[in-house]
């Protein structure tokens, strides 16, 4: 006997006897017996596929009126409104039970489906029409489904809103001239939706009916707080009475980061109809970011999606019925020589469909400032250039978008400042100041750049663009220590060929001296090509040898060395979310450098929020407080400066004096912080007072730390991770606010500084850099880390979305001095001791 094997589509492997000729030859009965055979498989096969289809199309969306989890592409889902002419609104339609909604509906129905089975093409994907809720006006809101079968996809791009209004319109037309019944439409919307967001309210599984009221009244998300269930289709359709508006907030908001999978869609209507979407939010929002949607009108839809196996909280929210905010209501006239005005309801985020205007009038022969402290008006698919939705007019042009720093003057002494919002989708909006200037001196005592706003003097011509637009940059005429950019701007001579483009224009980077055989160190000096990836450092800063694809196996200084002992040379390959060590220990203890609540940056401020820096730990001494900083680099070890513990006082280095804190931000809210003793507190032995080298101690934990949304580790670089000059990194720290003050800051502080050239470090330093230090900051002063901030962390935030330290705050020459940066132990060169003392 001959056998085949071959793999089914399921990737199952079966087994089919073919019979030779003898085999066959004489037996009818056999041939009976196939025959039979093979037709009892057929129908086996028919009803496995049978029970397929049903089990992946139709089971999620049976009896319980949700259409199945799957987003499959056969599925076209449109949703909208029906406006109704001439009918007197009822309010018992509100109650899905009622025999009034029953009949309205059905009707309505009725209505839709020989509407779309009236058109040949639509007839034939046409599944259901759902008419979901009523409300004033009188408004009916349904979907309507159509499954296309997976052979005629090719039909998909056909399915478009347009088509589908049409053909609703034709045949609701169509009823009104042959029918009796007495209902007529005059307004249609139907947009595309999320299969996964339509439901029949006559179900009433996770589906819900809110009342608003001006006092306000809760809702969470099913068992809120513990975990909310896998494949969730929840929602709340909420009213409130005629001429109010919702407003609701989500006091807490945990949901799974992807929103592919979880997410809690919002609509300012009664169904998921895109075009009145207002926001689609996941993820988890800290307290100081609480995401607040208001309605246009008295309605409101949330949506609870879950689809993701990750398991999560939830959300808990308030809601009440609050004024609805017209045109007349926002804006106005502002007089006054300062001020401060907002998008409505700010920080809830701004209603949909309104538009407000404001003017500010100021005295005769002065002019406005206009100081935004927050922009955020997003939305998806817009072009900021063009600003066709939502936006902010000021002197004929549109901005939305997200900005981080926008500033605007009038030409005159009067201001006009217009806000539009459309139908969809509504943001946070904007924060703004306002000022009268005297257009003869803008900026008394400071420096006025071109966009309005005024900077301190110093900071004209020193380097950097302080403004945002260049302006304090250009027409400076240039000192003997300065090089002259082609651009117009002045930068030390010691930038010159670092690798950096300080100006701009890399005017600075050109004619670098560098033949066309050789090849141009971090530093700016040349070393012939043929030895670079040699494996031998011939750079000072080592450049030559950071990003070479040697051949496997070979190990230098530079290279990333597997737990197996084996290299991979290539750039920062830890925690890159690619398997470059056989062993995988490359990717091994990456669980760190992540912020759970993610935050956006406050423009101007320098306060950071609970939770922004969940590694920072406050180290008290004895009864004097806040001393020092530190970081957590795993549940029972810290990282921090041997000088806060090597002094000329033994107390220092006396476990029994420390305390950590975990999870502070405010030094005068220590409740909610996690305090822990120390176990042992291990400095460099190599550490020397005099030159601060090796300014590192590492802290044991008497207790382990548990991790929460403000209590995290941060990531520890691998030995050869590369930070390149001008990175923009952050240190954070209670230090003080001065060089010289008494007091350190109540509440933590962040400040954004760059990774500066060990060549210019040197210089600037007076030649006191070593290899274990590194130099972050601005050579033109004005930010650093000062006095109490010492063995706090410098962290830079790495393309594979993680937080590495970077450097420990160490010493420097005062704080924030021109020319003098903050020097930090630099975290690569100590990280083996860190191993070896802590076994991380
Ligand atoms: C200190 O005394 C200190 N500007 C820390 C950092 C710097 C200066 C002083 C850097 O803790």
């Amino acid at each position: 006997m001959n056998s085949a094997r071959y793999d089914n589509e399921n990737n199952h492997a079966e087994r089919v006897d073919f019979l030779t000729n003898r085999e066959k030859s004489p037996a009818k009965k056999r041939t009976t017996g196939l025959v039979i055979g093979v037709l009892l498989g057929v129908l086996v096969l028919a009803a496995v596929t049978a029970f397929l289809i049903w089990f992946f199309l139709f089971k999620d969306g049976g009896a319980d009126g949700t259409i199945s989890k799957q987003r499959s592409a056969a599925l076209q889902v449109f949703s909208g409104h029906l406006k109704l002419k001439d009918m007197q609104y009822d309010q018992k339609l509100e109650d899905t039970t009622s025999t009034e909604f029953s009949g309205l509906a059905d009707n309505l129905q009725e209505i839709m489906a020989a509407a779309y089975k009236k058109d040949p093409f639509l007839a034939k994907y046409y599944t259901k029409s759902v008419i979901t809720a009523f409300s004033e006006g009188v408004i009916a809101y349904h979907w309507t489904q159509f499954d296309i079968p997976p052979e005629h996809l090719e039909v998909l791009p056909e399915f478009t809103e347009e088509l589908i209004q049409k053909k609703l319109w034709a045949g609701v037309q169509a009823h009104g001239r042959l029918s009796r019944q007495n209902i007529q439409i005059r307004e249609i919307t139907a947009s595309y939706t999320d299969p996964r967001m339509t439901r029949d309210p006559r179900a009433q599984e996770c589906f819900f009916r809110l009342e608003a009221e001006p006092v306000m009244q809760t809702f969470q998300s099913p068992d809120f707080p513990l975990i909310y269930p896998a494949k969730s289709r929840c929602q709340w359709q909420i009213r409130a009475p005629e001429n109010n508006s919702i407003s609701v907030r989500f006091n807490k908001f945990h949901i799974e980061d992807d929103c592919a999978n979880d997410f809690v869609s919002i609509y300012d209507s009664l169904s998921p109809d895109n075009s009145q979407a207002i926001t689609e939010k996941c993820g988890q929002r800290p307290p100081s970011n609480i995401l607040q949607v208001v309605s246009s009108s008295n309605i409101l839809l949330v949506n609870l999606i879950s689809d993701g196996e990750v398991q999560r909280p939830g959300f808990s929210a308030e809601y009440k019925a609050i004024p609805i905010t017209t045109s007349e209501s926002c804006g106005g006239l502002l007089t006054n020589v300062t001020g401060q005005f907002s998008s409505p309801l700010y920080p809830s985020f701004y209603p949909p469909a309104l538009d407000c205007n404001w003017t500010i009038q100021v005295g005769a022969g002065q002019k406005v400032r206009v100081e935004f402290l927050l922009f955020r008006m997003k939305e998806p698919g817009v072009d900021t250039r063009t600003c066709h939705k939502d936006y902010v007019e000021v002197l004929g042009t549109k901005y939305c978008g997200e900005r981080s720093s926008l500033s605007l003057t009038s030409t005159t002494n009067k201001l006009d400042i217009s806000f539009h919002s459309d139908e969809s989708y509504t943001d946070k909006g904007f924060i703004a100041n306002y000022s009268a200037y005297d257009p003869a001196n803008p900026c008394p005592g400071q420096f006025p750049c071109a966009s309005g706003t005024c900077i301190a003097k110093a900071l004209h011509c020193d380097g950097w663009n302080d403004c945002g637009d260049r302006s304090d940059e250009i027409g400076c005429k240039c000192d003997t220590d300065q090089f002259a950019c082609d651009n117009g701007m002045c930068k030390p001579n010691y930038w010159v060929c670092d690798r950096v483009n300080d100006c701009g224009d890399n005017s600075d980077e050109k004619h670098c001296g560098c033949g066309s055989s050789e090849w141009r160190c971090g530093d700016g000096t040349c070393i012939p090509k043929e030895v670079m990836c040699d494996t031998k450092k011939d750079c000072e800063d080592g450049s030559d040898e950071a990003s070479c694809e040697v051949s496997p196996g070979i190990c230098s200084d530079y290279s990333f060395r597997c737990d197996d002992k084996s290299c991979v040379n290539k750039v920062n390959a830890d925690c890159d979310r690619v398997d470059d060590c056989a062993d995988g220990s490359d990717e091994k203890g990456c669980d760190c450098g992540i912020r759970p609540y993610k935050q956006s940056r406050i423009v101007g401020g320098q306060n950071a929020e609970l939770g922004e820096w969940p590694w920072q730990v406050s180290l008290h001494f004895m009864a004097r407080g806040h001393v020092c900083g530190a970081s957590i680099i795993s549940d029972r070890w810290l990282l921090s400066a041997a000088h806060c513990f090597k002094t000329s006082s033994p107390e220092n280095h006396l476990t029994a004096n420390w305390k950590a804190f975990s999870g502070l931000q405010d030094q005068a809210k220590q409740a909610g912080a996690a305090v822990r003793t120390l176990k042992s507190i291990i400095t460099h032995p190599s550490y020397n007072p005099m030159t601060y080298d090796y300014d590192i101690a590492v802290l044991e934990l008497s207790e382990p730390l548990k991790f929460s949304n403000t209590i995290q580790p941060v990531c520890l670089p691998a030995r050869t991770h590369v930070f390149p000059p001008g990175l923009p990194c952050w240190v954070t720290g209670w230090g003080t606010l001065r060089e010289g003050a008494q007091k350190i800051s109540q509440q933590l502080q962040k400040a954004e500084v760059k990774i500066i050239n060990d060549t210019v470090c040197n210089v600037v330093t007076e030649g006191q850099l070593t290899s274990r230090m590194l130099c972050s900051g601005f050579l033109s002063g004005g930010v650093d880390a000062c006095q109490g901030d010492s063995g706090g962390p410098l962290v830079c935030f790495e393309d594979n979305a993680k937080w590495y330290q970077v450097g420990i705050v160490s010493w420097g020459e005062g704080c924030a001095r021109r020319n003098k940066p903050g020097v930090y132990s630099r975290v690569t060169k100590l990280r083996d001791w860190i191993s070896e003392k802590t076994g991380l």
